[in-house]
């Protein structure tokens, strides 16, 4: 089966309004129309970016979504330094990150609070990009793969099959986050391929094959063509190529 890939910026504490502008602006001028058949793109900004990113791409021939890079999975209430689904859906997000391994070591996000934000998201027709990946440690140890389809797991658990369709799976090795270290691409279709077979193991081989796994951890301009070219790696989550537009859009190009 071909999957759509989905390439996806994550800007992560980068850029202020007028900055964010400016580089959806050149990623819109750069974007053609046509590509849209092919792959699915989508830039996940700041909170305070989303809404002026959204207005400059609503135009007829850019279609590059908007996503949040983090979402808290109560409604609404006394929860100071919170955004809820629904104000991520009123900016006009189609998708959201959660579980980025930032996240997770710096803010204590568990795996609980994973899945939890992922049953919000999907209450609220926004697609997860579920982040999972493995500590140095951890790989070094050479229990990865199980680390990593646990996470798998316990972020799915309790969701249905017609409902994880409409996730994505990132797996981004924390060791190649930020470190200018990326996997190869056979390690990266290897833990891929792990984690879409734990996909199957969940739902059935027909909804495995139907979701999207990306891989994330210093894709680039020089090496995403031959990690996308994996059967098991279904687009990018991008960190520092995504804050330029014309390593972002290189990435596009090859994916289409
Ligand atoms: C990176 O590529 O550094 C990322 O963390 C993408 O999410």
């Amino acid at each position: 089966m071909t999957r759509k890939p989905l390439i996806a910026g994550n800007w992560k504490m980068n850029n202020t309004i007028s900055e964010g502008v400016v580089l959806t602006q050149e990623i819109s001028n750069r974007f053609e129309k046509e590509w849209a058949e092919d792959v699915d793109v989508c830039i996940c900004p700041p909170f305070t970016d989303i809404k002026p990113a959204k207005t400059v791409l609503d135009t007829d021939r850019c279609k590059v979504a908007v996503g949040g890079q983090n979402v808290y999975f109560q409604p609404k209430g006394a929860y100071t330094g919170e955004i809820s689904v629904a104000m991520l859906k009123e900016c006009g997000c189609s998708y959201c990150i959660v579980g980025h391994s930032e996240r997770r070591t710096l803010f204590g996000e568990t795996n609980e609070d994973v899945n939890l934000k992922a049953k919000a998201l999907i209450e609220g027709k926004i697609s997860p990009i579920v982040c999972v990946g493995e500590s140095l440690e951890v790989r070094d140890d050479g229990a990865y793969i199980d680390y990593v389809c646990r996470q798998v797991e316990a972020a799915f658990a309790g969701i249905e099959a017609a409902d994880a369709v409409t996730c994505v799976v990132a797996y981004e090795p924390i060791w190649a986050i930020g470190t200018g270290r990326t996997a190869t691409p056979e390690q990266a279709e290897e833990v891929c391929a792990a984690v879409r077979a734990t996909l199957g193991r969940l739902y059935g081989a027909d909804v495995a094959e139907k979701m999207r796994v990306l891989y994330g951890g210093s894709m680039n301009e020089g090496n995403a063509e031959l990690l996308l070219a994996q059967p098991n790696i279904d687009g990018g989550l991008i960190g520092g190529a995504a804050l330029k537009a014309a390593s972002f859009i290189a990435i596009i190009e090859a994916a289409v």
